[in-house]
Parts: structure tokens; C-alpha cells; sequence
């Protein structure tokens, strides 16, 4: 169905570049971001300064390891404009990342940034199969969140037709999608989930729709989801991933054959750092990813720590392109869960909980301190048909889970089945840890 787009791709003179160039072309920008920020924003003059190190002292990409980290903490205390680099008046955007804790972050474009930022989303829409042809519906939510106008732009890059939708409003997303013959869809993969369910309860078949790709990112998602959705709504679905601080989506994004985001190592360098020690870590380790922008005029960001656990694959892929691609994230550094000791993440939960027929894709962790002791437990919508009124099959079911659960995480939980939806859902990005021990 989209196969004559499977090698598609939107810039090929930097996608396919040979190694050596790339890399050439890093360093260059890379001493280019260096000299403007060192000069223009005084939070990286002074952390310079602190080390002893000018910019000229770093002249190849090996180099970069000596630069401090940049943390969301200097984002907080440079709040709102202390770390554009451009003045205000050069700038045309301004976006901010939610701040679900403390003061938001406030990010800034100039007009070349918007430019850059549109051809990067462009390049991993059109990986994703995305064509002049196709109608883009935009589920995401519009405003300070960088998902909804990043896609936006970059599909109008593209000369597909967008429909600026908006995130919610799913039943009316649903007429939208049958009227305007939507072709793509635009969101949260969560999100995704909701609108299939509403499929279902309004008993339109996926198949009497127009749509036949999907976007997805802004949150992690399992492969198991992946499959769920592409079933249930009949598409072929691409993750896509990026963060605020770091431009928005843009930074990395799957072509069809989904064996990794290929990220935009023109505009980025990656690289993979031990959590704990801020060492860099070899090829292929599993690691925090730290991202450092390459050619972001107002808002340039160095060595970032984006608390995002992945690895990178720098084997060149099937489909041509050179760019290292970055595994499907399994959570951030700060959603882990650290139950009596072990690190639990919730993507982990979600690849059980997908396999075992029954369960809904929704799902909601609750940790709780008892005494000194931690406790796990999993409240589980499951299907409508399942055996609420017998006891004895209930309770092998909730066996069945507990003991899966159990030995792929390593630490025991309480699983609590639960009505079809009574877990809360969003429009947005998905809630699926509350940590007591916080409160
Ligand atoms: O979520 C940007 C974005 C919008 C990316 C739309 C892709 C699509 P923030 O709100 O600043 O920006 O949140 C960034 O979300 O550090 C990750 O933890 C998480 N995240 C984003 N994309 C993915 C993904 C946008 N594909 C934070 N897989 C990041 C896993 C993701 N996590």
C-alpha cells in the first residue's frame, strides 16, 4: 500500500551523507555553536570559564567530552530568556515545555530556526511514508507544546494538506477523519489507543477510513503498542521523538522499516552517557542520551542531558540512510521506579500487559511506601467479557499476570483488574506512574 514510499527520502544530501563528511560537517558547526554561545549566552561563558576551556580549544568531535553538561536546572535558573542567544527581537517563536514540576523551560526560534526545524520534521515525515498526497490530521494539543506546530510546518513542508485539529475532542476527530478523508494521523501513540477505542464503541470499521499512516511520539510506547495500533486502526504507525529544550519533534524519527529513529546528526550530535558517572559510553551501550545542537540560532543547547535511556545503532540501514538511529526509548532516567532496589520501568509493564489477551492497553502504576518497604501495584483495565462474576478464573488470571510480571521485572506487584474505563485518560501524553512516595 506504501510501498512505492518506503525509500523515499526528504533531503538526501544530509541523510545519506558518507561518515567522514558528516562528521567533518559536525565539527565545523559544532566550533560555529560553540564560539556563539560562549560569547552570547553567560551561562555557558561562565561554565567555561570555570574549566579553564575556550572554544578554539576544541577542534575535533572527541573534544566534546571535555564540555560541562547542560541540565534542565540551568534551564530553571536562567528562566525565561537568560539562555537565547540571539535578542528578543531576533526571535520569532517561543515555545515552553510543560513543567510539571517547578517553572516551566522557555525555548525561542529565530526565522532560520523555524526553517531548520520544518525540513527536520519533514525529513522524518517523509520517512514515515508521508506525501504531497496525503491529508495530515494534527491530534496533538496546539499552544506552548512544540508537537502539534513542529508537525504542522513540517508537513506543510512536505505539500501534504494539513487539518490543524487539536488535541481531544475524539469523537469529533472521528467524523473529521471519515468527511475529510484523513490519510495520516498525528499525535501521542496513547492518544492513538483512545480514538481506536471510539471506533469501537461508535462501530466504525478502520477499514472504511482513508488512513494509512500514523505518527507517533512525544512519550515512550512499546513495541507491543505499536502492533496494537496498527491492528486496531489499520495503519502502518512510526515512532518520532525530540524534546523542547532540543528544537521539539525533529530530532529523531523511523523510516518504514522501523528498526530504529534515525536522528538528524547534521543538526545533532548524540551521545550516550553512564547516568550515574557522566562518562561516555562505547557504540551500542545503553545509556542516557545527551544531545548537543549543531546549528539552532536562538536557543543553542550543549552537551543536554535528556534523561531519555536508549542506546544508538551506527550500522547504515536498508533504506539508505547513513544517520545513526536510536532505539525505541525505555523511559527516562527520572520515570524509573526504583522498587525495594530494582529498576523498574514502566515500558517493561507495558510489554507484559500487551501480551497477555485480556488485558486493555490501559494501565496505571501506583508505588506506595508501607513501613520501609516499597510496593508495586498494577491496576489493570480488562476487557468487557472477562469473568468479573467467576472467582476461580479471576484469580488464575490475576496469577497468570502476577507471575509474568514477576520474572521479567524482578520484583513481585499486586495486580488489581479494573472496569473498562475507569483508568483516566488523555489527549496528550499518557499518565501512567503516581508515586505516593512523593506526596
Ligand atoms: O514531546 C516533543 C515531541 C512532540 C516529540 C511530538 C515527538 C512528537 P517535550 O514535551 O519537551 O517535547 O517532552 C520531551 O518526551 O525527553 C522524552 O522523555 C519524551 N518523548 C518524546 N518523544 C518520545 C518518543 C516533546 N518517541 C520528552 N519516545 C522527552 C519516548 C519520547 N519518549
Amino acid at each position: 500500500m506504501i510501498n512505492s514510499n518506503l525509500y523515499a527520502i526528504w533531503d538526501k544530501q544530509h541523510e545519506c551523507m558518507p561518515r567522514e563528511e558528516l562528521e567533518q560537517l559536525q565539527l565545523e558547526r559544532l566550533q560555529a555553536t560553540l564560539n556563539r554561545a560562549y560569547k552570547n549566552v553567560r551561562c555557558y561563558n561562565t561554565k567555561f570559564n570555570e574549566i579553564g576551556l575556550a572554544p578554539e580549544d576544541i577542534t575535533s568531535l572527541e573534544d566534546l567530552s571535555r564540555l560541562p553538561f547542560t541540565t534542565k536546572e540551568d534551564l530553571r535558573l536562567n528562566y525565561p530568556y537568560g539562555m537565547f542567544a540571539v535578542p528578543l527581537r531576533e526571535v520569532v517563536r517561543i515555545h515552553s515545555s510543560s513543567g510539571t514540576t517547578g517553572k516551566p523551560t522557555v525555548v525561542g526560534y529565530t526565522k532560520h530556526d523555524l526553517k531548520m526545524w520544518s525540513n527536520l520534521v519533514a525529513r522524518f515525515m517523509t520517512a514515515a511514508g508521508v506525501t504531497p498526497d496525503d491529508v495530515v490530521q494534527i491530534a496533538f494539543g496546539y499552544g506552548l507544546f512544540t508537537g502539534a506546530f513542529g508537525l504542522h510546518y513540517g508537513s506543510e513542508s512536505i505539500g501534504a494538506a494539513v487539518i490543524p485539529m487539536g488535541g481531544g475532542n475524539t469523537e469529533k476527530q472521528i467524523m473529521i477523519m471519515q468527511d475529510y478523508k484523513t490519510t495520516a494521523l498525528v499525535g501521542t501513540p496513547s492518544y492513538a489507543l483512545t480514538i481506536a477505542d471510539r471506533l469501537g464503541k461508535m462501530n466504525v470499521d478502520p477499514k472504511s477510513l482513508s488512513l494509512k499512516v500514523g505518527l507517533f511520539g512525544g512519550e515512550p510506547w512499546s513495541e507491543a503498542m505499536r502492533s496494537e495500533i496498527e491492528q486496531r486502526l489499520q495503519i502502518s504507525a512510526t515512532d518520532n521523538y525530540g524534546l523542547s529544550e532540543v528544537i521539539g519533534p525533529g530530532v529523531a524519527g523511523e523510516c518504514l522499516l522501523k528498526c530504529g529513529m534515525h536522528i538528524a546528526e547534521d543538526a545533532f550530535i548524540a551521545e550516550i552517557i553512564d547516568p550515574e558517572t557522566g562518562q561516555v559510553l562505547p557504540p551500542g551501550s545503553v545509556g542516557e542520551l545527551v544531545l548537543t545542537t549543531l546549528t539552532k540560532e536562538a536557543f543553542p543547547m550543549i552537551r543536554y542531558r535528556t534523561r531519555d535511556i536508549t542506546s544508538l545503532i551506527y550500522e547504515p540501514c536498508g533504506c539508505g540512510r547513513t544517520l545513526a538511529r536510536m532505539k525505541k526509548t525505555m523511559g527516562r532516567s527520572d520515570d524509573m521506579l526504583i522498587i525495594k532496589g530494582v529498576n523498574v520501568f514502566p515500558s517493561q509493564i507495558e510489554e507484559v500487559l500487551f501480551a497477555i489477551e485480556g488485558c486493555e492497553p490501559h494501565y496505571q502504576l501506583i508505588v506506595q511506601r508501607t513501613g520501609s518497604s516499597d510496593t508495586l501495584e498494577i491496576n489493570i483495565e480488562v476487557t468487557e467479557n472477562i469473568f468479573f462474576d467467576e472467582m476461580k478464573k479471576q484469580r488464575a488470571f490475576l496469577e497468570t499476570v502476577e507471575r509474568k510480571l514477576h520474572s521479567v521485572l524482578g520484583v513481585g506487584a499486586t495486580v488489581k483488574l479494573v472496569e473498562p474505563n475507569t483508568i483516566p485518560r488523555h489527549d496528550g501524553k499518557a499518565q501512567r506512574v503516581i508515586d505516593k512516595r512523593c506526596a
